[in-house]
């Protein structure tokens, strides 16, 4: 008899209370490798707000990690994953042929409770 798995949700309600932004520009990336995803806001001019993952539905603002790549011609995506393997999610740019241009998350982020 063959085995079916099935996934399961287990429901817990609100986990954030929101930033008072649309919810075209929220997404979730691991910014500084703890396990936990974290709470970024990109905004239209590339501009990205964070607030790291402190467990328990508690975020911790960082305000604006980055005010965006400036350069005309790049940014017709953006986004975050971890183009280093370090665990960290890294800035990308994608343009519209598909290239990538990265800027690595180097350092570590504050913990601001
Ligand atoms: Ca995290
Ligand atoms: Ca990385």
């Amino acid at each position: 008899m063959a085995e079916h798995r099935h996934a399961h949700w287990q429901e817990i309600g609100q986990i954030a209370a929101g930033v008072g932004r649309t919810s075209s520009g929220v997404i979730f990336k691991d910014l500084n490798a703890d396990g936990r995803t974290d709470y970024l806001c990109l905004n239209p001019d590339g501009s990205v707000d964070a607030w790291l993952n402190t467990g328990a539905a508690q975020w911790a603002e960082q305000g604006r990690i980055t005010n965006g790549i400036g350069e005309a011609g790049l940014g017709d995506v953006l986004t975050f994953a971890d183009a280093s393997g370090d665990g960290r999610d890294d800035y990308l740019a994608i343009t519209s042929d598909g290239a990538v241009y990265a800027w690595l998350t180097v350092g570590a982020y504050g913990m601001k409770l």
